[in-house]
C-alpha cells in the first residue's frame, strides 16, 4: 500500500507535513516521527500547523519543530515545497484550517494519511485505512516499509499518538496489532510512565478542584442511565480555570455505573452553551450534535446551543431520555 508514496518520497527533497486544527496528540506524534524519517534521509522538512501544540504534548518536541501558520514566515516554504503530506486528517483541506488554504493552493504533490472513516477525495495519493487505532500506527508501517529505524524519540512520538487516540487501549480499533507495534515502540525507548504523566498528570490544582466541584454537582436521569452537569462562566472565573484546562471533564459521568450517557453543558459568553455528549457505546449520540450543526463520533460528540445553561441541559436531556426510551 506503501509503493506510490515511497517512491514520492524517494524522488523528492522538500516536504511539508501538516494536520487538522487543534492538533491532538496522534497528529503531532505522527508529524514529528514522519518528520525524522524523512530527515534521516537527508530531505527538508517543515512541520506547519495552524494551531500550537496544546502545553501537555510539548514534550513530545523539545527542538520545537512544530511552528504555528503564519502567511509571513510560511509563503516561501510552501511555494517551494515539493511534496505535501496531510496526517490524521482525510476530510479536505478546511480540516486544516488557515494552513489548509495556503497548501491547497500549492501545486506540490499532495499526499494524505489518515484512519478516519470520512476521506474525500482531495489529495494525489492517500492511504487511509480505518482499521488503524491511530494515523500513528501508518507512520509505524511506512517508517519500517522504508527500511527506517525507530529513535527513542520517534518511538516516544509514536507511542504517545497511540495511547491517546485509543483512549489507553481501551477503545474498539485496539487491536493485536496495536499492541505487537506498541512492544516494538517501548523496546525503541518509550517510556510508558514518564509519556502518561507528561500527557495526563500536569493539570493546575485550580482545575483539578474545578472536577471535584463540578463531580459533587453531577445529576442522574432516566432510572440512572443519563448523568448530566454544567459549569457556568461564573465558577470558571471563581476557580481562575481556563476552558482548555477542562479536558475530560465530559466523560465524568461515564464513571458511574449503569450510566449509558452523559451530557456536559458548559456556558459561553453571549448566551450559547457548548454540549458535550459521551455514549458507552450502546447508544449513538452524535445524531443529537447533528441536530445543532455539531459533529463527532457515535460515541462522543458535540455541539454549540444558542440559550441559557439551565434551559439548554434540561433540553438535551429531555431529548437523551426520548433516545433512551
Ligand atoms: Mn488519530
Amino acid at each position: 500500500m506503501w509503493q506510490k508514496i515511497i517512491s514520492i518520497i524517494k524522488n523528492n527533497e522538500r516536504f511539508v507535513l501538516s494536520s487538522h486544527i487543534n492538533p491532538d496528540c496522534d497528529a503531532l506524534g505522527s508529524e514529528l516521527a514522519l518528520a525524522e524519517h524523512l530527515r534521516s534521509l537527508g530531505k527538508s522538512v517543515s512541520i506547519i500547523n495552524s494551531d500550537p501544540v496544546a502545553a501537555n504534548y510539548r514534550f513530545l518536541d523539545p527542538k520545537e519543530r512544530i511552528d504555528q501558520f503564519s502567511e509571513k514566515r510560511h509563503a516561501r516554504i510552501i511555494k517551494k515545497a515539493e511534496v505535501i503530506i496531510v496526517l490524521d486528517a482525510s476530510g479536505g483541506w478546511e480540516r486544516l484550517g488557515m494552513v489548509g488554504k495556503a497548501l491547497a493552493r500549492s501545486e506540490a504533490v499532495k499526499l494524505c494519511i489518515d484512519h478516519h472513516p470520512d476521506a474525500i477525495d482531495f489529495v494525489d495519493v492517500a492511504v487511509v485505512d480505518t482499521d488503524a487505532s491511530a494515523t500513528a500506527e501508518l507512520i509505524y508501517d511506512l517508517i519500517l516499509a522504508m527500511g527506517g529505524s525507530l529513535s527513542k524519540y520517534t518511538a516516544q512520538a509514536l507511542y504517545a499518538a497511540i495511547v491517546t487516540d485509543t483512549g489507553s487501549f481501551r477503545f474498539p480499533k485496539t487491536s493485536p496489532r496495536t499492541h505487537r507495534i506498541t512492544a516494538e515502540l517501548l523496546a525503541a525507548g518509550a517510556a510508558p510512565m514518564y509519556i502518561y504523566r507528561q500527557i495526563y498528570e500536569q493539570n493546575l490544582l485550580e482545575a483539578v478542584q474545578l472536577k471535584g466541584h463540578i463531580m459533587a454537582s453531577i445529576r442522574t436521569a432516566g432510572a440512572g442511565q443519563i448523568a448530566y452537569y454544567g459549569v457556568s462562566q461564573n465558577t470558571l472565573k471563581q476557580f481562575e480555570v481556563k476552558t482548555s484546562e477542562l479536558d475530560g471533564v465530559a466523560s465524568l459521568g461515564q464513571l458511574i455505573g449503569g450510566v449509558r450517557v452523559t451530557i456536559f453543558c458548559m456556558e459561553l459568553p453571549q448566551d450559547r452553551v457548548k454540549i458535550s455528549l459521551r455514549s458507552d457505546g450502546t447508544v449513538t449520540i452524535n445524531q443529537i450534535a447533528f441536530d445543532y450543526g455539531g459533529g463527532g463520533h457515535p460515541s462522543a460528540a458535540g455541539a454549540i446551543v444558542e440559550g441559557y445553561l439551565a434551559a439548554v441541559m434540561a433540553e438535551i436531556v429531555a431529548k437523551v431520555e426520548r433516545l433512551l426510551s
